[in-house]
């Protein structure tokens, strides 16, 4: 090798090996779940924005709807379930009776307790009775197993009393479809108020 190639070698090693600082930090957080459906259209209700890109706010926090780690699962470790299809809601007001009701593609309602005809199920229903949801006031719906049907899923975020509360009740509505995780937040003030949002997959 010649005198003349040799320096610019020696450059070309220092690069690499500059190139290579930095390497060996903890690894980007990959997705709990990297496979499944993938959300063709979502409509929003009026003045209400679903924000498509997560942003990681720290450790995941329970009862608040929020992906907060941006791992794909909302409120994980919590004792909450969760499938390939998630919807939450969490409001601040904790006398106020907020409803979650999902209806799935087949047109059925999701109920607490047992499996909607497309395999989804709702779990808790705050404030429940003798504050069963012990000011944790969340609401959840999740596909119980498998691979979720293809279609409309409907989430209608209902304001059905104040119970005493101050307006407006801050509500915060979240999804998981597959991979990802969207997420609303919005004020809510009048009795039998609701927001409509509609995820086709
Ligand atoms: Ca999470
Ligand atoms: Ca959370």
């Amino acid at each position: 090798m010649s005198r003349r190639l040799r320096a610019p070698l020696a450059l070309a090693t220092v690069a690499a090996l500059l190139a290579g600082v930095g390497c060996g930090g903890p690894p980007a957080q990959q997705p709990a779940a990297s496979r499944g459906p993938k959300v063709r259209s979502i409509k929003e209700p009026n003045g209400v924005a679903v924000e498509r890109a997560c942003s990681p706010r720290g450790p995941e926090l329970c009862f608040n709807a929020i992906d907060d780690n941006c791992n794909g699962i909302i409120d994980e470790g919590c004792g909450m379930h969760t499938g390939l299809v998630q919807v939450a809601i969490a409001w601040d007001e904790a006398k106020a009776d907020v409803d979650l009701n999902v209806t799935d593609p087949k047109g059925a309602l999701v109920e607490v307790g047992r499996a909607s005809e497309a395999g989804l199920v709702k779990e808790r229903d705050c404030p429940g009775r003798h504050n069963a949801c012990l000011g944790q006031n969340v609401e959840n719906v999740y596909l119980e197993e498998g691979e979720p049907d293809r279609g409309e899923y409907q989430v209608t975020v209902r304001l059905e009393k104040l119970g005493g509360a101050n307006p407006p009740v801050h509500v915060t509505m979240g999804a998981r479809i597959g991979p990802k995780t969207y997420r609303a937040q919005f004020e809510m003030s009048k009795p039998e108020e609701e927001k409509t949002f509609t995820f086709e997959l």
